[in-house]
C-alpha cells in the first residue's frame, strides 16, 4: 500500500517508517524568513526570568517573549537529550525512531530531519554546541549532526570556571559571514549549559544569593539545595547572554525582522523529581518564539505545543511542504494569529516518553513510561512499575550525581525529607494522574481516587489508542526490542548483567 495525499492521515501514519520521505515542494514565498534556534540542555520551564526566579536575569528569552509570544504549556517529547532532540528534528514521536528514540544509539538514517529538506530548498544551514545526541549518527550513515554541520569555530578568550568554552555567538557570527549572499539562513544553537557538572557555588561566588531562589515543591528546602539552583541557573545565563549577542547582531544586519527565533531546552533541570522522569518537571519546558515581520508580539499563549511542532513550523514558515512522516502540526497559524490565550482549541493533547535514559538498571535495562498532558491533567503510564525509575540503587543513575542527589541521599531517613526522597527516588505505581495546574511539583497522585477515576480511565484510553496509532513498539506486542537497542556512552558493569558498550543486548532480540 501506497500513500497518496488523500490518503487518511491515520493509515498514513500507520505506515510511516515503511517510506521514503516524499519529494518536497517549494512554495511561492517572496522573502523567505531566517529561523535561529536556541536550545539550551536540561532547562524547566519554571526558570527563565519571564517566569518567576528573582535569582535568574534572561533578557534574551524575555525579549523573545515580549516583542513575540511566550508559550506556557510547552512540552518535550521526552525527558531526556536524545530521544527529543530527535523527535524534534524530525517531526515524529521518540517511539516511531527506532534506535534514536533511546538515549545515545544509533540515529537510522532513513529518517528525515528538517535543516537536510531546509538546505535542499536553498537555506544555508548551521550548527554551534550540541545538536542531534548524544547519538550515534556517524556509523548509520550521516555525513554531519543531523541538526546540521558544525560552526564552533572559536572557544572563549577567558574560559569561565566550570562552563563549556564555546563562544557560540562569536560562532554565529562566523556562520554568518560565510553565508552566501541572498540565501535565508537556518542555524541550530545547541548550548551544552545548563547541563551538569556545574561548578559548587559558582551561583553565589557570581553575587546571587541564596533568599531569591525559588525552590520546586519537591525539593527539600535547604542552603545546598538553593546554591545547586543558583549554579544552574548561573549556566542558564550564559546561554542566555549568547542569546542577548545574537538577537543584538541580527538587528545590527538588519535581518532580525524577519528572522523566526525559538527559544526553548531540550528538557527538565537535572535534579531529583525532574529530568529522566515524566513528572512536569521532566518535561514541561520553556518556549518563546518571535517573528517580527509575520507576527504581533506582546502575547501569551496557552495551547499545548508538542515537540514534534516546531519541524512543521519552520517547513512552513520557509514555504516549503510539510512531508507526511511529521506528525506534528505547524505553529505558523499560532503565531500569525495575532490572539493570546488558548487559540486553537484543536490542539487538545500532547504526549512524551522515555526508555533507556543512562545505564542504570541491570542488564542495561530502560524505565519505559509514557505520557499525556490533556486540560489540567497529567496522566502518566508507567510500563515496568517493577523496576526502579531513578535507576538500581545505590546508584540511582538517571538522576544526574549533583549536590542536590548527595543530600538527600543522606537525609533519606529524616522524617522530613522521606516523602520526597520517595517521590523521587523510589518506585512508582503503573498509573499516575497530576492536576499540574494546582500541583506542578506532582505531589499528588489522584490515580487511585474515585472522584477521578473517570478522568483517569478516558485518559488511559486515549493514551493507548494513540501510542497504537503512532506504531509505538511498547503497545503492539514487540516491547523488548527497546532493551536490544546499543548504548555508546560509558557502562556500569557494577550494576550486573549485560553491560557492553555499543552492543545489542541478545537476550533481547527477536
Ligand atoms: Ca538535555
Amino acid at each position: 500500500m501506497k500513500w497518496t495525499a488523500e490518503t487518511p492521515s491515520l493509515t498514513r501514519r500507520a505506515l510511516l517508517g515503511a517510506v521514503a520521505a516524499p519529494a518536497v515542494i517549494r512554495c511561492a514565498a517572496a522573502r523567505r524568513p531566517n529561523i535561529l534556534f536556541a536550545i539550551s540542555d536540561d532547562q524547566s520551564d519554571l526558570h527563565t526570568g519571564a517566569t518567576v526566579d528573582k535569582g535568574l536575569k534572561t533578557p534574551g528569552f524575555d525579549r523573545i517573549a515580549t516583542q513575540g509570544v511566550r508559550f506556557r504549556q510547552s512540552y518535550s517529547l521526552s525527558p531526556g537529550c536524545a530521544p527529543a532532540r530527535a523527535g524534534l528534528l524530525t517531526g515524529r514521536y521518540p517511539w516511531q525512531l527506532e534506535e534514536a528514540g533511546t538515549h545515545d544509539s544509533w540515529f537510522p538514517r532513513k529518517f528525515t530531519v528538517f535543516p537536510d529538506i531546509l538546505e535542499q530548498q536553498g537555506y544555508f544551514v548551521g550548527l554551534t554546541g550540541k545538536g542531534a545526541g548524544p547519538c550515534n549518527f556517524a556509523d548509520t550513515g550521516w555525513p554531519r549532526n543531523p541538526a546540521g554541520p558544525s560552526f564552533d569555530r572559536y572557544k572563549l578568550d577567558k574560559p569561565l570556571p566550570g562552563i563549556n568554552a564555546n563562544d557560540y555567538a562569536r560562532n554565529f557570527e562566523d556562520f554568518l559571514n560565510a553565508r552566501p549572499k541572498d540565501r535565508p539562513f537556518c542555524f541550530w544553537y545547541g548550548s551544552t549549559e545548563p547541563h551538569r557538572v556545574y561548578e559548587p557555588g559558582s551561583g553565589l561566588k557570581s553575587g546571587k544569593r541564596l533568599e531569591d531562589v525559588v525552590v520546586p515543591p519537591f525539593l527539600p528546602d535547604t542552603p545546598e539545595v538553593r546554591s545547586d539552583i543558583l549554579d544552574h541557573c548561573r549556566e542558564i545565563e550564559y546561554f542566555d547572554s549568547h542569546l542577548v549577542r545574537m538577537l543584538e547582531l541580527l538587528e545590527r544586519r538588519g535581518e532580525l525582522e524577519n528572522t523566526l527565533v525559538v527559544v526553548t531546552s531540550d528538557n527538565g533541570m537535572a535534579f531529583p523529581g525532574a529530568k529522566a522522569t515524566m513528572y512536569d518537571f521532566g518535561i514541561h519546558v520553556p518556549l518563546a518564539m518571535m517573528w517580527q515581520a509575520e507576527c504581533k508580539g506582546g502575547r501569551v499563549c496557552d495551547d499545548l505545543i508538542s515537540f514534534a511542532d516546531f519541524a512543521p513550523t519552520f517547513l512552513e514558515a520557509a514555504g516549503v511542504a510539510v512531508p507526511a512522516q511529521m506528525v506534528g502540526r505547524s505553529l505558523v497559524s499560532l503565531l500569525r494569529s495575532g490572539k493570546s490565550g488558548l487559540i486553537e482549541p484543536q490542539r487538545v493533547r500532547v504526549f512524551s516518553g522515555r526508555e533507556r535514559h543512562t545505564h542504570a538498571r541491570f542488564d542495561n535495562l530502560g524505565y519505559p513510561a509514557r505520557a499525556m498532558r490533556q486540560g489540567n491533567y497529567l496522566y502518566v503510564r508507567n510500563m515496568k512499575p517493577d523496576r526502579w525509575p531513578a535507576g538500581d540503587p545505590e546508584f540511582y543513575a538517571d538522576i544526574d550525581d549533583s549536590p542536590t542527589k548527595q543530600w538527600m541521599m543522606r537525609h533519606r531517613d529524616d522524617p522530613q525529607i522521606a516523602p520526597l526522597f520517595e517521590h523521587s527516588f523510589g518506585k512508582r505505581p503503573e498509573e499516575q494522574l497530576f492536576d499540574v495546574v494546582n500541583d506542578p511539583g506532582c505531589r499528588k497522585n489522584l490515580a487511585s481516587e474515585a472522584a477521578h477515576r473517570s478522568v483517569r480511565q478516558s485518559m488511559r484510553a486515549t493514551l493507548e489508542k494513540s501510542l497504537a496509532e503512532h506504531g509505538d513498539p511498547r503497545l503492539l506486542g514487540r516491547a523488548d526490542i527497546w532493551e536490544s537497542y546499543p548504548r555508546f556512552s560509558a557502562m556500569r558493569p557494577e550494576l550486573g548483567g549485560f553491560a557492553e558498550r555499543g552492543k545489542a543486548n541478545p537476550k533481547y532480540l527477536k
